[in-house]
């Protein structure tokens, strides 16, 4: 009898870890198809796949299929080599049978080294689905997006799809460091176990490659950009060559961040300058041997002369100076250098916001052929909303690439519900006018506004070691949008979050469309309680977590917030016209004649760029400071509505992930009224003007909220 029970429980416990959705498996978790008339019309077409080739890419390929497919469609599927002529579905490169590719010619022509074409084509009287591409990483790519489609409910029956991608580098920059801490990371420790490597390989490398492959990225620069000389030496290249290994099979290559002051730091000279022979040959044998180690290395992503790292001007060098050095070691091995735009000094009393175009505008021309200079998306730092940065479009004679932030250090971190596709679209549509109407940062950046050979997009992960990866279930949406844009920058917010939605969670209709509208109205949200009408910089010193507006002492001005927001009895917001920094003279001059007056300047970039009076007027016909506790109240209410339109959704999501995400809801409210409060309250003390009629008064005062502390925060 206790036998029995004890039995009953245990079978209990196993089924109930089994079906727990801990969020492990992101958008890859091929369930069955819940409907049950798509379900059937999958069946019909799909039971068994041929497989041509046997590289470890077409290997990955066909195990993917298979997993995806017997979960999906729940049904044994069958694989057989290139000999059988009876397969629903067959993919392949250039062992493919030759009927088929004479058949395909004419799109393969089109797809280059990393596109795929899906075609349904008739063979022995019998309708199948053809999976080719140039390269076995295409027939990858095509695999995963024919999952996507079933994962999706999309009809399979007729095929046509011709896909490549828009960008040559897709990738992700991990801030981790070799003690495993991620910098700005809020989902646990680094994934990359340094001291276990390379004998231990953690299952999550390859799930990590399958995520990231299915969602197109080839690219990953493993280290922090504020970086340990360390990872250069042999131990850790042998740990580098390790997951360089696993990842080549499904397409990614490996980057590593290259600290500039390397060759005193690990070779013992007297300098790092980049036009010292000693140094050009340290770089060049260190080089060699990293090639020694891992023969597709990307190349180097660098951070110089920024925020205290070293850099060629501590040579009175340029930043060409130093970004050519280090290009002309990796070319001889095809690799590429990704030199950041991301500068600013403190003994330049400049502001912040011009100084990155001041210092790389005059280097244009001036870089290698494999040299890409990559520009955060704004001027300042990935707040929650930035105008685009001013670089975009203004070096004609040098590739510039996008970074973007995808962990959301200024966007609620891992505690905050923010998709970021839309900040992202926003940014890429976003009009320079460099090359006239329609140049934008999105054809500036894809060579089709400006002639560039390398063209990339970068995005700094928010991935770490938590169960579910990201910290946020919903936080997977922004790694599968980077993703998904950095393929092709066309494909709609909405669409993404549709796709992930149904992929992550559901495909129900009373689910998908709610969590839908969520999705793309929290960035608006999260921008309306936190930093509204283009305030910026609000956040606590150091940890970045929460508000601090009344900052004003810091190692550097441009650390503190005061420099940011400038609030005095007069008004509030950061005068960058020409009565001011004149920062907006570094955009063309239709962009200036759109932001340049507060009349008619785009409220949602007004204190960006002006300072404005308190009682000025805005288009809803409220004074600024009345429009300020207008969005600050208004953004934390719709919090709480979004806490009620979560629990509506509960009969359709699994208890794990519903109970996860409220109590995450309920921490981003009282953030959220915590973001309000502060703010209103600190800058009333300028306006010196009541908190309109009807807004519940903030319970606790100023002093309450500048006195807490967060030293543990992440
Ligand atoms: C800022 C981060 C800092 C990074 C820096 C960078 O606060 O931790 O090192 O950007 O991009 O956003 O280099």
């Amino acid at each position: 009898m206790k036998k029995a029970k004890l039995f009953f429980i245990l079978t209990l416990l196993i089924s109930v870890s089994v079906s727990a959705e801990t969020g492990y498996d992101l958008w890859l978790r091929y369930n069955l198809v819940p409907n049950k008339r798509k379900l059937e019309e999958y069946r019909k077409v799909l039971s068994s796949i041929i497989v041509n080739g046997s590289s470890s890419t077409i290997v990955a390929a066909q195990a993917e299929l298979l997993n995806g497919l017997s979960g999906l469609l729940g049904k044994k599927i069958t694989i057989s080599g290139s000999n059988t002529t009876v397969g629903d579905l067959i993919i392949g490169t250039n062992g493919i049978q030759p009927e088929i590719k004479s058949l395909l010619k004419a799109d393969l022509a089109q797809l280059g080294s990393e596109g795929f074409l899906i075609k349904t084509i008739v063979r022995s009287g019998k309708n199948c689905i053809v999976i080719t591409a140039n390269e076995d990483a295409g027939v990858l790519y095509g695999s995963f997006h024919l999952l996507r489609l079933i994962q999706t409910g999309q009809p399979i029956n007729n095929l046509n799809i011709v896909s490549a991608p828009k960008l040559k580098l897709r990738l992700l920059n991990h801030w981790d460091n070799l003690n495993r801490t991620v910098e700005r990371g809020y989902a646990g420790f680094s994934i990359w176990n340094w001291h276990k490597l390379p004998t231990y390989m953690d299952k999550r490398y390859v799930d990590y490659a399958r995520a990231t492959a299915s969602i197109g990225i080839n690219g990953t620069v493993l280290t922090n950009v504020n970086a340990n000389a360390t990872v250069l030496t042999n131990p850790y290249l042998e740990k580098v060559a390790a997951l360089a290994n696993l990842f080549r099979t499904y397409g990614i290559k490996v980057y590593l961040t290259a600290r500039f002051s390397a060759p005193v730091e690990l070779g013992g000279l007297k300098t790092a300058d980049p036009l010292d022979p000693e140094v050009q040959r340290w770089w060049k044998e260190k080089v060699d041997e990293i090639y020694k180690h891992v023969p597709d290395f990307g190349g180097f992503l660098v951070k110089a002369n920024s925020e205290g790292q070293p850099g060629p001007q501590n040579y009175k060098r340029t930043h060409a100076d130093g970004a050519n050095m280090l290009a002309d070691a990796v070319a001889p091995h095809g690799g590429i250098v990704m030199w950041r735009a991301f500068v600013y000094s403190d003994e330049v009393p400049e502001d912040r916001h011009k100084q990155a175009y001041n210092e790389f505008v005059p280097l244009d021309g001036k870089f290698r052929k494999n040299v890409l200079v990559q520009v955060k998306n704004g001027a300042i730092d990935f707040m929650p909303r930035e105008p685009f940065h001013p670089l975009f479009g203004a070096m004609p004679q040098t590739q510039t690439m996008m970074e973007f932030q995808v962990t959301q250090e200024y966007l609620g971190q891992a505690t905050t519900l923010v998709f970021l596709a839309p900040l992202f679209k926003e940014v890429l549509d976003s009009d320079t006018w460099r090359n006239g109407k329609g140049s934008t940062v999105g054809k500036i950046i894809n060579g089709a506004s400006q002639q560039q050979q390398l063209t990339g997009m970068a995005g700094v992960a928010n991935i770490g070691n938590d169960f579910n990866w990201c910290g946020h279930p919903f936080a997977q949406a922004n790694w599968y949008a980077l993703g998904r844009l950095s393929w092709d920058a066309s494909i709609s917010s909405e669409q993404i979050a549709d796709e992930w939605i149904r992929m992550t969670f559901s495909e129900e209709p009373k689910f998908l469309e709610p969590v839908k509208k969520i999705m793309l109205e929290s960035r608006e949200m999260y921008t309306q309680y936190t930093m509204p009408m283009g305030l910026h910089h609000l956040i606590t010193y150091g940890s970045h977590y929460g508000p601090a507006p009344w900052v004003d002492k810091g190692q550097r001005p441009d650390w503190t917030n005061v420099y940011y927001h400038k609030a005095d009895s007069i008004g509030l917001g950061f005068n960058r016209t020409s009565t001011g920094s004149n920062a907006l003279g570094q955009y063309a001059t239709e962009v200036q004649q759109q932001w340049g007056d507060p009349n008619t300047c785009d409220e949602k970039y007004l204190l960006w760029f002006h300072h404005v009076p308190w009682t000025f007027k805005l288009k809803s016909g409220r004074t600024l400071w009345d429009e300020l506790c207008y969005d600050y109240y208004t953004g934390a209410n719709r919090v709480k509505s979004l806490q009620e339109k979560w629990n509506l959704l509960k009969p359709f999501v699994d208890k794990e992930r519903f109970e996860e995400v409220k109590m995450l809801l309920q921490i981003q409210y009282d953030e959220a009224i915590w973001w309000r409060n502060s703010c209103v309250l600190y800058f009333q003390t300028f306006s010196k003007m009541p908190i309109p009629a009807g807004y519940e008064k903030p319970d606790k005062t100023l002093e309450y909220y500048k006195s807490l502390k967060f030293p543990y925060a992440p």
